[in-house]
């Protein structure tokens, strides 16, 4: 039986790695196995792209080019690490997917929303997520919260973005939340992270009945 395919989506700062590592340990205590994968990333060959996306080196391609980059690491992610996951009977949680797509090149970098769902619809087709986690807050408390976790290390290609794009992604995301509520939901981030858990958890429960998954027979480890 397919396993269940869980999405964190937000902006910087919102506490996604955070929650995504929560909920996989909760996962697990069911029994369930849990791979847990982020974008850009997530296999060798998305790594490696990861890398050239997020030092800025595609940059000065241009935004359209950046959202051919970051499908091309998705096609190898979902190739090498999602789809075996999911049909091996594991839930796979990752930190940001097509969302992210829509949300930075589409609504913030201004590419085409055409262009957008022609490269959704050759690279992702039906690996769409069964949840999608839209943890919402503040730009600039979350900006505050990734500095501060950063300390002095140097800032990535899009957190150099000022505010006013940051507050674009915000309503971007409430928009997709809005108009796709069979697969969104808008959390909000702005509490403790025992808060949050908790918002998640209701959410994980009531939409997918983590306790009457099938337990894993590959063990819940992994
Ligand atoms: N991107 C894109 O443009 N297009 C795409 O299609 C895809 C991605 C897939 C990936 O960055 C970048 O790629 C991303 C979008 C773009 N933009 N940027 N920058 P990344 O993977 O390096 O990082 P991120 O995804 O943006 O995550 P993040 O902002 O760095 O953090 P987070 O995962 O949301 O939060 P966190 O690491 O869990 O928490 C941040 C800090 O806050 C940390 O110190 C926590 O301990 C603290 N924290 C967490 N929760 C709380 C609460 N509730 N209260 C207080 N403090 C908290």
């Amino acid at each position: 039986m397919r396993g269940k395919f869980i999405t964190f989506e937000g902006g910087e700062g919102t506490g996604k790695s955070t929650q995504s590592g929560l909920l996989a340990k909760r996962l697990r205590g069911f029994a369930i196995g849990v791979v847990q994968t982020r974008e850009p990333g997530g296999s060798l060959g998305a790594e490696i792209i990861r890398h050239v996306l997020l030092s800025g080196a595609a940059k000065p391609l241009g935004p359209e080019a950046e959202a051919m980059l970051f499908a091309a690491a998705r096609a190898d992610h979902i190739k090498t690490t999602i789809t075996p996951a999911l049909e091996r009977g594991k839930w796979v949680i990752c930190d940001r997917y097509i969302d992210s797509t829509r949300v930075y090149q589409g609504a913030a970098g201004n590419v085409d929303p055409r262009f957008i769902s022609g490269l959704e619809r050759l690279i992702v087709g039906d690996v769409m997520p069964d949840l999608t986690l839209i943890l919402d807050i503040d730009p600039q408390i979350g900006l505050a919260r990734a500095a501060a976790r950063r300390n002095d290390a140097s800032v990535d290609r899009f957190e150099q973005e000022k505010l006013d794009f940051h507050v674009k992604l915000r309503d971007a995301y409430r928009e997709i939340a809005a108009a796709n509520p069979d697969r969104c939901v808008l959390i909000d981030a702005q509490g403790t992270p025992d808060v949050v858990t908790t918002a998640i958890w209701k959410v994980v429960e009531k939409r997918l009945a983590p306790a009457t998954a099938p337990v894993s027979l590959e063990g819940a480890a992994s």
